[in-house]
């Protein structure tokens, strides 16, 4: 018999709307039946979805939370109670190996120990790999993606506390190919940025604004190409993290008609945020520290309008928060950056909050909202890129659709045309003092968000329903090459030229 039937919604999918007057049936947490007239025992919890779309819950797949370099903001607890209220049931957040650690095992052991019965939401870790010896390649990663079910890895170029040389880059890629895994690529030349900061620090600049200055879209465009290039010598699926740069989205739509793995994410604040943001406010000369991120914002609406088409065009793969929690009054939060009373921008700790409002900001400029002449990106294009393709990118089986047999996690959204908000850290939920998206109108907000069948928001109520602990850790499987096609070799390369120097253990 059915636990919960929702009746009368608007059933978005990756394909298309479902023709109105259906229901979904949930039994045990799953779907058990979606169609017209399903039967309901006396039992059956009805939801009365009247007029609403109803997406599937969102799969956040970049978020960071309680990472060891980060002193300030969300905990597993936190980061998952905001994530529910804004409709996000599954989030992806880093476990980060420090370059000391020669074995990733201790890196999982105090993960699992921080976000163990602590979450609202269904979890999964991706690893940072700030030093991929031999023996982590070779027997942790396969030995830990069999058995924990973590498929992906993420890599830095810049930083000096974890960026990889090219020649890293290449062997990680290599063995994360023959694993079926997914390495995601922070892109930023990390030269041209420490360059850049010398100079400016020299000549004075060091307020929040110059941080933008700092990391210019050359960096970005520079360091996307060359790791699209090192994955395509080594045939390697890769994603490339926050692309803010219209230059980085030229390469990665370039890969992609040349069939090439090559995925891409984009988060909110390159599609609504500009650079702007980060000089001083009337009343706070540090203000612009809340939106220090990397990549940084860029300068010009231009820019904002090259990463709508990419969202548009389908050069996006994913649309992830980023969500990089750092309180901004907290010594060891932004205002960290502030030495002996003056500001230095390079020492600002880097990221922005964006869990709880990522999907109403992007469903508010969709045809979920508008309509289709006006929307920025159909309702079909909303599902894939906040839970449809990072599900499969990440190996997620049972999530991201609306489909008998897999876990019921559900958006149900307000009627059209009412649920609009005013964005406002007073209503948000994480654990951080700010939100970078204040006064922002949303056209829509989740008016309950379900997970594995339990209502865990209720707009209605207006509180998180859910209960810490109820979120389960989420073993993946090899997630699945989404565009271009593997094993592709480089123009120019003679047949079987990568067997020449491939080791003998790693199969194609
Ligand atoms: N990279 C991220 O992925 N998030 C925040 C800051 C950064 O550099
Ligand atoms: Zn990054
Ligand atoms: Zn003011
Ligand atoms: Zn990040």
């Amino acid at each position: 018999m059915l636990d919960t039937i929702i009746k009368n919604g608007l059933i978005a999918t990756e394909s298309g709307v479902l023709p109105a007057g259906q229901s979904i049936g949930i039994s045990d947490g799953k779907i058990s039946a979606i169609g017209y007239e399903i039967p309901e025992g006396p039992e059956t919890k009805v939801i009365d979805a009247l007029g609403a779309y109803i997406t599937p819950g969102g799969v956040d797949s970049h978020v960071h939370l309680a990472q060891r370099n980060a002193p300030t903001g969300d905990n597993w607890e936190t980061g998952t109670r905001s994530a529910v209220a804004g409709g996000t049931t599954t989030v992806l957040a880093f476990a980060s190996q420090t370059k000391e650690m020669g074995s990733l095992f201790p890196v999982l052991e105090d993960y699992h120990n921080k976000s163990r019965e602590q979450c609202y939401c269904d979890y999964g870790f991706h690893f940072i790999l700030t030093n991929p010896t031999e023996k982590i390649l070779n027997e942790e990663l396969p030995a830990i993606a069999k058995y924990e079910g973590i498929t992906s890895v993420k890599l830095y170029m810049t930083y000096e506390l974890y960026k990889l040389s090219d020649r890293q880059l290449l062997e990680t890629m290599l063995a994360c190919q023959s694993l079926g895994l997914t390495t995601m690529i922070h892109a930023e030349n990390s030269d041209i940025i420490e360059f850049l900061i010398q100079g400016l620090e020299r000549n004075g600049h060091t307020d929040p604004f110059f941080h933008a200055i700092a990391g210019p879209k050359i960096a970005e465009d520079e360091a996307s190409y060359r790791a699209i290039r090192l994955a395509e010598l080594m045939g390697a699926p890769v994603l490339l993290v926050h692309v803010s740069s219209d230059g980085a989205i030229k390469h990665i739509r370039d890969a992609q008609t040349r069939l090439l793995p090559i995925h891409a994410e984009t988060c909110p604040h390159y599609l609504f945020l500009l650079s702007e943001r980060l000089r001083a406010h009337e009343h706070d000369d540090f203000h612009g520290a809340k939106s220090v991120c990397s990549p940084p914002l860029r300068h010009h609406l231009e820019d904002l309008e090259g990463l709508w088409n990419g969202i548009a065009n389908d050069t996006f793969t994913v649309f992830s928060s980023d969500h990089a929690p750092t309180k901004y009054d907290h010594p060891r939060g932004k205002k960290a950056g502030i030495i002996n009373g003056i500001p230095k921008f390079s020492k600002i700790p880097k990221g922005i909050p964006g869990i709880e409002t990522r999907l109403s900001l992007l469903f508010s400029e969709s045809e979920g909202c508008l309509p289709t002449s006006q929307a920025r990106l159909s309702l079909e294009r909303f599902v894939q890129l906040t839970s449809g393709n990072p599900a499969r990118l990440y190996g997620l089986t049972s999530k991201g659709a609306i489909m008998p047999g897999l876990d019921a996690d559900l958006v149900i959204w307000h009627p059209q045309n009412q649920g609009e908000r005013i964005i406002s850290q007073d209503n948000l939920h994480h654990d951080v003092d700010y939100t970078p998206f204040e006064g922002m109108r949303v056209r829509n907000w989740p008016r309950f968000t379900i997970l594995r069948g339990e209502v865990v928001w209720n707009a209605d109520e207006n509180r998180v329903t859910g209960v810490k602990g109820f979120g389960k850790y989420l073993k993946r499987d090899n997630g699945r090459v989404l565009v271009g096609k593997l094993g592709r070799q480089p123009a120019g390369m003679i047949e079987g030229e990568r067997d020449l120097w491939r080791p003998k253990t790693v199969v194609q």
